[in-house]
This record gives structure tokens, C-alpha cells and sequence, in this order.
């Protein structure tokens, strides 16, 4: 699906656009609620074996099931449901994560190739910075454990959680919900038009790692974007955005993935891409969601190998604003 001219044209003015119905729930989202069916129920097994839950609670839906379980045990941790692991001290040998078919064919669905397509060119890599975020009504997480993907995200630009590397990539943020995305459930917000301010400056902390001081924030200016199952956001990567908390009885449940033109760097060196589409060199594409997996492996073996740790992002907390 190419973006139509008025909806380039509002990405251009806004800094983001919804393209409605860009996915096909039925047959580009289903696969993927059933592949993390299964990991869901690795997790809700375990966990009964291990004594945390009364129950599997098996004959409950995905959302259900995970609300379920975070009201017994005041968490569920997000990360083997994530398409990525955590640059930091958390990271061991067996961090979790998620590189299924399924979510693997979601990447490289053609229609959301093509909208991207339409605002960055034929040649398309996907950015290792991408997410599932899988968010159970905020009031079920333990305070002091509504870390990063499950919890309200503070604001920020997405070239903020990128290294100085990749400033001049235009890097295209996709984010779409699997589920109903209603402000109650804690969609995202945006502020119109921020992203012609430029990078803004950040400081360590937040949901992703870094966020903008209050100071810089016009919330008078912010909007909320509600989202059904098949919308598609498509986002600048200087568009200022967070999101709400999710107050609803539902699970807010995301994907929040990235392109960027083939060359430019990713921001993220250490993080594996792939290339997703080329006119130029089809044969370049990766066409295995195997060797995507292996790729995700090989990074973590790497990352913990290093002497020096690579850092999620570039900011130190220097500046006034962080105080
Ligand atoms: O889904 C969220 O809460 C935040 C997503 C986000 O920051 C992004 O997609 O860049
Ligand atoms: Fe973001």
C-alpha cells in the first residue's frame, strides 16, 4: 500500500500519519498473535511449575491470560516476547527474546514495504532498534517494576535513542497495535510539527532508556493517537512522542519497528539489520527468518564478549536540563 500524496504530505507537515487498514488483521497480525500464543504459554507453564501462579490459566485469551498472571505475580517480564535484548548490565547468556517466522514475515510484510517504500525509496533495511511492547493495565505491575516495555513511555525522539552515527539516517519509525490502542489503553501521544524543531536534547532515564526534560516538552501542543488492529503510524525520527498509561482492562499490545535507507547507518552498529527490500540487488534481501534468528544470537554472544559494553544510547546526563 503507497502512501497516497496527501498522506506524504501530511508526514511532511505533522511529522507522523496513520495510514488506516495498511495491515490486514486476519492475515498479516494473526500469525503473529498465534506464534506468541505459544510463548505465552512456555511462560505461563513455567511459571506454574515454579509455584508463581494458582494456575496456567489456559483456557484464557493472550490478553486475559497475561493480566492474569501479572495480577498474581505483580509482573511478567516483557523480554522473551521482545524482538531485541537490553544493552545493559542485564544482559547474560540466557536473556530471552523472540525471533519467530511470524513475527519475521511481519517486518518484510509487502504492504507496509510498499508505505515505506513511498517515504524512504526502494532500498530499505530494517533498523535493529525495534520492539513488543505487550502493556497489562498498569495498575496489575508492581511499582517498582513497571520497567521500559510494559509501562507508560516518557517523551522522546527516536533519533534520541540512536548514537550520533546515524543522525543524518532517515530513520523511519512503524508502529502499529495487535490490539485496540484507545487512549484508555495507553496509545501513543504526539506533539504536530516537532519534528521540524530538530534533535532535541535528552537525558538518561525513561521507559527508553532516555527522554527529554520537562522544560522542552510543549504538552499544550500534544496529541493523542488512537490506533485499531491494521492502522499503521509512521513517524520522523525527530516527531516528539510518549505515550499514555494504559487504564483500560485490556492489554495495549504494539510493535514499534524501524527502516532506514540501505548505507546509512543504524545507530545502533553493534544491533543486527537486515535488508528488507531492494530494487537494485533483490538477491540482497534477507528471505530467512532462520538466519534473522542466528543474527539476534551471534549480536548477544558479541555484545557480552566485548570489553567495553556498547551503550544503548549517546547521552550522559551532562546537560542543565538533567539535573
Ligand atoms: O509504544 C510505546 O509506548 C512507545 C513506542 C515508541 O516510543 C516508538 O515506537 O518509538
Ligand atoms: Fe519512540
Amino acid at each position: 500500500m503507497q502512501l497516497s500524496a496527501s498522506a506524504l504530505q501530511e508526514l511532511d507537515r505533522d511529522g507522523f500519519v496513520v495510514a488506516r487498514n495498511c495491515l490486514s488483521p486476519s492475515t498479516d497480525l494473526q500469525p503473529v498473535i498465534d506464534e506468541y500464543a505459544e510463548i505465552l504459554e512456555r511462560i505461563a507453564t513455567r511459571l506454574h511449575k515454579d509455584g508463581k501462579t494458582s494456575s496456567t490459566f489456559n483456557h484464557l485469551p493472550f490478553g486475559d491470560r497475561a493480566i492474569a498472571i501479572t495480577r498474581e505475580t505483580g509482573f511478567l517480564d516483557p523480554q522473551p516476547f521482545d524482538i531485541s535484548f537490553p544493552v545493559n548490565a542485564s544482559l547474560t547468556p540466557d536473556t530471552e527474546f523472540h525471533f519467530g517466522p511470524a513475527a519475521f514475515n511481519l517486518l518484510r510484510t509487502p504492504s507496509l514495504l510498499d508505505a515505506v517504500e513511498s517515504i524512504i525509496g526502494p532500498e530499505i533495511s530494517s533498523n535493529p532498534v525495534q520492539h513488543v511492547r505487550i502493556k497489562v493495565p498498569e495498575r496489575y505491575i508492581d511499582e517498582e517494576r513497571r520497567i521500559g516495555l510494559i509501562t507508560t513511555t516518557a517523551w522522546h525522539q527516536d533519533n534520541g535513542v540512536v548514537h550520533e552515527e546515524a543522525d543524518d539516517t532517515d530513520m523511519l519509525t512503524v508502529w502499529f497495535p495487535l490490539t485496540n490502542a484507545s487512549e484508555e489503553h495507553g496509545c501513543l501521544k504526539v506533539v504536530p510539527g516537532s519534528h521540524r524543531e530538530g534533535l532535541q536534547v535528552h537525558c538518561p532515564g525513561g521507559g527508553q532508556g532516555s527522554k527529554i526534560p520537562e522544560p522542552l516538552i510543549p504538552e499544550d501542543q500534544a496529541q493523542p493517537v488512537p490506533m485499531s488492529p491494521g492502522d499503521v503510524l509512521f513517524m520522523h525520527r525527530h516527531c516528539m512522542h510518549a505515550s499514555l498509561t494504559n487504564v483500560s482492562d485490556e492489554i495495549r499490545w504494539s510493535f514499534d519497528i524501524r527502516y532506514h535507507p540501505t548505507g546509512s547507518p543504524s545507530g545502533r552498529s553493534f544491533l543486527p539489520g537486515f535488508v528488507a527490500r531492494s530494487l537494485k540487488n533483490p538477491e540482497s534481501e534477507l528471505r530467512d527468518p532462520i538466519r534473522w534468528r542466528e543474527s539476534w544470537l551471534e549480536a548477544r554472544e558479541h555484545v557480552l564478549a566485548s570489553v567495553v559494553q556498547p551503550k544503548a544510547h549517546r547521552w550522559n546526563g551532562n546537560h542543565e536540563l538533567c539535573a
